[in-house]
């Protein structure tokens, strides 16, 4: 999504514009592809310069040609979102606690070095994404942080299955879920703490960790240093960072971020119409199915009659891509595209096609099925909040 050219566009612009402008045109720029859509490009500590959104919190987006790189997101251009200001800024790993208590026989207060040690690591490659990813191209616009696809990120996570901490800690009867609290907190005291909750059969899948590595590296600060909750399949609205308090309860946890926000319409298409009131609600769960193209964009220029192979990724929620749809007519024709190497059901699976065009304008369009048959609307469904938006992308490029 980001746009090369307003980078060279604001460089060039320098040297013409008063000392003032120059000032505030020396940081580099993206125009994200809605109304509205200038954004710095910033680097923050252990980051490449990334698109930011908001300074406090830091919410920094991914620029899209990131994903083109491979089905891993680099640690230091994944995309960071925090709610609350107050996020630490030192931790000291020798000190750091994560604590296991609420309903439970034994209460447990364990260090980083202890969570290395002392269980059997496990891994698995899963997709991170916000709830709110794609949420600027939503039409009507919605309210919320207007992002475009870059809310997103695969990585390779290391850790201990949380199952292992309640079973060292003992679940106590009656225990219907589990909270997870990190270590930012709301300035101000009206705001309430960024608590999240799964049910407690869930917790103890086996699949959801505690992580402390990505991609092979310490968690890179912003995206939860030291530790992290990872919760393969769901929206990231879970994926608590900087955990440090887990709690096992005897109820359905009724905290402002589970109760109030992150809820989404008790439908099959978690959509309503704009100005229609959601009537029942329930929390948002897993990934929709989604695929990219990541090497071409609107606008592109590509040689006709000429083999060009394109590429992108695709997921969902964790049954898995069965097959990626291609269409270079607009959604007349679909071709099937060949499935890269399978890392996991919850990872980034990466297509190819090689296309051969004749000279003009042509619509490419994809397409991904998962497992169980579910697919993406050709045209996008709305929601107040602009959740999981997941409707088939399109490029208008010019083969020439
Ligand atoms: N402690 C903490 N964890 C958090 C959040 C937060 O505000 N505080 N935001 C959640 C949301 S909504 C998202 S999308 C992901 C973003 O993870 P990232 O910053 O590593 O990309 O973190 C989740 N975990
Ligand atoms: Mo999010």
């Amino acid at each position: 999504m980001m746009d090369r050219r307003s980078l060279i566009l604001g460089g060039a612009a320098l040297s013409s514009s008063t000392a003032l402008k120059a000032f505030a045109l020396a940081e580099p720029t993206v125009d994200l592809p809605f109304a509205n859509g200038d954004r710095p490009l910033v680097a923050y500590p252990g980051k490449r310069p990334l698109i930011r959104l908001t300074s406090r919190p830091p919410q920094l987006e991914t620029p899209f040609h990131v994903f083109d790189e491979g089905p891993l997101t680099p640690n230091d251009a994944f995309f960071v979102r925090y709610h609350l200001a107050d996020i630490p800024l030192s931790i000291d790993p020798d000190t750091y606690r994560l604590s296991v208590g609420g309903k439970v026989e034994r209460p447990q207060s364990i260090s980083l070095q202890e969570l290395k040690s002392a269980f059997e690591p496990v891994e698995i490659v899963a997709v991170a994404q916000c709830s709110g990813n794609s949420r600027g191209f939503f039409d009507p616009r919605v309210g919320g942080g207007q992002l475009a696809n870059g809310a997103m990120g695969n990585a390779r996570w290391r850790g201990v299955p949380l199952k292992a901490l309640l079973e060292k800690a003992g679940m106590q009867a009656g225990a219907r879920q589990v909270t997870f609290n990190g270590l930012d907190q709301p300035v101000s005291p009206q705001t309430p703490d960024f608590v999240k909750a799964l049910d407690i059969d869930h917790a103890r899948d086996g699949e959801v960790m505690v992580a402390y590595e990505m991609n092979g590296q310490e968690l890179p600060w912003l995206n939860g240093y030291p530790v992290r909750l990872i919760v393969p399949g769901y929206y990231a609205t879970y994926w608590v960072k900087h955990l440090s308090e887990i709690r096992v309860v005897d109820e359905v946890w009724d905290g402002f971020w589970m109760k109030t926000a992150y809820r989404i319409a008790d439908n099959d298409c978690a959509c309503t119409e704009p100005g229609q009131a959601v009537r029942s609600s329930v929390p948002i769960k897993r990934l929709n199915v989604r695929s990219f193209m990541t090497n071409l964009s609107h606008g592109a220029r590509i040689k006709a009659h000429t083999e060009t192979l394109v590429r992108g990724i695709a997921f969902d929620g964790g049954y898995g891509i069965a097959a990626v749809l291609f269409s270079s007519d607009g959604g007349r024709s679909w071709m099937e595209t060949k499935l890269g190497k399978d890392l996991g059901r919850y990872s980034f699976r990466e297509w190819t096609i090689p296309v051969r065009l004749e000279k003009g304008e042509h619509e490419l369009k994809v397409c991904a099925i998962n497992r169980i048959g579910q697919t993406q609307p050709l045209s996008s469904l709305w929601n107040p909040q602009g959740y999981m938006r997941n409707s088939v992308e399109s490029a208008r490029v010019i083969a020439q």
